[in-house]
Formats: structure tokens, C-alpha cells, sequence
């Protein structure tokens, strides 16, 4: 069976582009490849975290993992912190990485061109313990919304420097995205993601939303004034944001959802689409409710800590024994 690995970042909650580009995706392949899903609380901290805020939003996140359908019968589910072999393969990996490399990247980009002042140096070498995570297991796959496709480009050019360097030693991985669902947008202003770093809160919709008031969202979302139901993401990008919602979570082909809607009005549509959103959030809260305060959360990490840990330290002594800092081991 192939493997397959992926990380949440959970630096605020988690939300519905979160579970449309990725969540939804992990439980929907854990049946057919060894799964590896993590929590990814190294990489939150990258930028500063309010202490108390981090532990409610990494607890949430895992209870969300789990409501969503992901199986820890099935699906080897840690935190990334507790298999530390994952940071010291980062470590290692930085230093088989370029500057020039890291400067390209998009994500540390962005930040640097909003002004930030007092980058961290983990923001900046971020994507060297992004490609620890996937190389420790040897991951064939890595499904991530198409923000992380270059972090997963990355870890392969690493991977393939590092095996003609050293002798074969780490799977190349593939990034894996969706077609539809890989990028949904703010709902205020469908040029940009749908994100939690969102400050106006009318573009995001958090999976623990209340359901009125994430359909409200949906209600007041920006279209455009062509009153011509069509998916057109290049003309029409909030309705086809919208369309996009709709048959992430139903299921539905977007020609018919289209179809169905033609000569409609766009409230019609919304209306749909907010009904969905509702249903969706209203069933997957009630399980998170169940679950959140349940030992399942403890019981899931640590069993996860137990199945991750001796493949990323094999992985780890491999390398280090390659590179030559190992002595006796
Ligand atoms: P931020 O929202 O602060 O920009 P993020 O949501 O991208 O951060 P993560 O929580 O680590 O950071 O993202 C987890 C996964 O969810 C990644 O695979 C990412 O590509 C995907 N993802 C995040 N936002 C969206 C979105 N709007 N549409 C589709 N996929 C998304
Ligand atoms: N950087 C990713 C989270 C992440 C990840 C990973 C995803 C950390 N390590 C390994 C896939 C594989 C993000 O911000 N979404």
C-alpha cells in the first residue's frame, strides 16, 4: 500500500477551505493508502502564538480530525512535537539547503511583503522541517491544497539532491490537489484564499462556526452583477466559489449544480449553497462535541506517537549515518 502523508497547521481554527482542501480529502483516501496525518504545532509557532489560545486551537483540531471521519483505526493521527526525530531530520535538512531556495518561497514571501517586521528565523527555514515531516516517513504522497504545492516542490528537489549526494535514501513525494475544492476563496473578496488569518470574519467560515451565522456568510458573499448563473472562476469567482462550496460538500458535479441553477436568481443559489454549509457544520459540531472532551483525543495521540515514532527515527540514523555525524550507532 503507498503511503500518504499530510500536516495541519492549526494557528487559529480551523476552517471550511481547511476541510475542503484537505481534511475531507485525508478521510477520504485512508482507506485506500497508509495515512499519516499530524498536527503541525512546530510549524504554529513559527509566528507568535497566545500560549492558551494555541493549546484550545491544537485540541480542537484534533477533535475535528476525528469528527470529520478521519479513523485512528485506520489513520496514524500525532502531534508533530512528540516524535522529535521529525525537527532534528529538519535541522539536518537545513543544513542541505540553499538560501536562494528558501527565498523563493511564496508563503515566507508574503509576509516579508505585508511589511512584517521581526520575521522569525523558523518562519524562514519553515519549509526545511516541512520536508522532514514528509521525507521521516518516506511519504509517496502528500494531498495539500495548491498554497503548499511549492513546500512539497521543495522537499523533492531536497530529496533528489540529497539521494545523488548521498545514495539513495528518501522517497520523492508527489504533491496531490484536487480539482475542484483546492483553493477556496474569502468569501468577502474571492480574489484572495479563504483564510484564518482572515481579520475581517465575513470572508472565512470556521468549521466551529454556528451554522445561522456561517449561512449568513454565505448569504451576504460577494458575486457579481452579471445575473447570469454560470461557473466561470475567471469572470464569475465568487459564485464559482459558492458552486465550488456546494459540491465539495455534497458531492454533486459541478455541470449539474450549474445546470440545476440555470436562469436563476443568485439568491436561489445561496440559499442552496447556505443550506448545505448549515447541515454539513451542524452534524460534523454535534460529533465534535462528543468527542472533544472525551479521552479519544489522549488515546489517539499517543497511539499515533507510538506508530510514527520508530519510522521517523530509522529514517533519522539512516541519514545521520549517511552525512557521517554518526559514530558508534
Ligand atoms: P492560513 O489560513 O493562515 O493561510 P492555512 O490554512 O493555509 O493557513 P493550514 O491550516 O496548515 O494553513 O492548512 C492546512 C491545509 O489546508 C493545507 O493543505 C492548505 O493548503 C489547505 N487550505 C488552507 N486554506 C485553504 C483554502 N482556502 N482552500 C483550500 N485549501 C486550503
Ligand atoms: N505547511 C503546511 C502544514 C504542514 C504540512 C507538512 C503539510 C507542515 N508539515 C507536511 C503537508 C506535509 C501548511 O501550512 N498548511
Amino acid at each position: 500500500m503507498k503511503r500518504m502523508l499530510s500536516g495541519i497547521k492549526p494557528t487559529g481554527q480551523l476552517t471550511l477551505g481547511n476541510y475542503i482542501g484537505a481534511l475531507r480529502n485525508f478521510v477520504n483516501y485512508q482507506d485506500d493508502y497508509e495515512m499519516y496525518v499530524f498536527i503541525a504545532n512546530l510549524h504554529c509557532v513559527t509566528v507568535y502564538q497566545e500560549p492558551a489560545d494555541l493549546k484550545k486551537n491544537l485540541r480542537d483540531a484534533v477533535a475535528l480530525y476525528l469528527a470529520a471521519g478521519l479513523d485512528p483505526e485506520k489513520s496514524t493521527i500525532f502531534l508533530q512535537s512528540d516524535v522529535m526525530e521529525q525537527a532534528q531530520l529538519g535541522w539536518l535538512l537545513a543544513c542541505n539547503s540553499y538560501m536562494g531556495e528558501l527565498n523563493r518561497m511564496t508563503q515566507f514571501k508574503d509576509h516579508v511583503a505585508k511589511g512584517e517586521t521581526n520575521l522569525t528565523a523558523g518562519l524562514y527555514v519553515y519549509p526545511c522541517l516541512m520536508a522532514a515531516d514528509i521525507l521521516a516517513y518516506n511519504a509517496d504522497y502528500v494531498p495539500v491544497g495548491v498554497d503548499q504545492k511549492q513546500h512539497v516542490e521543495l522537499t523533492r528537489d531536497i530529496a533528489i539532491r540529497f539521494n545523488n549526494k548521498y545514495g539513495d535514501t528518501f522517497t520523492v513525494p508527489e504533491p496531490l490537489t484536487q480539482k475542484v475544492g483546492a483553493k477556496i476563496m474569502s468569501l468577502s473578496d474571492p480574489s484572495k484564499k479563504m483564510s484564518k488569518s482572515d481579520l475581517t470574519n465575513k470572508g472565512c467560515i470556521y468549521l466551529l462556526d454556528e451554522p445561522k451565522a456561517a449561512m449568513k456568510k454565505i448569504m451576504s458573499a460577494k458575486t457579481d452583477s452579471l445575473a447570469n448563473v454560470a461557473y466561470d472562476k475567471e469572470n464569475q469567482p465568487g459564485l464559482a466559489n459558492l458552486i465550488e462550496i456546494a459540491c465539495a460538500l455534497t458531492g454533486e458535479p459541478i455541470e449539474e449544480f450549474t445546470n440545476r441553477f440555470k436562469g436563476c436568481g443568485y439568491g436561489d443559489l445561496k440559499k442552496e449553497v447556505a443550506a448545505d454549509v448549515g447541515n454539513f457544520l451542524t452534524d460534523l459540531q454535534e460529533r465534535y462535541d462528543g468527542i472533544v472532551r472525551s479521552d479519544l483525543l489522549r488515546d489517539t495521540l499517543e497511539n499515533g506517537r507510538q506508530k510514527a515514532e520508530p519510522i521517523a527515527r530509522k529514517t533519522l540514523h539512516k541519514v545521520q549515518r549517511k552525512i557521517g555525524v554518526e559514530i558508534f550507532r
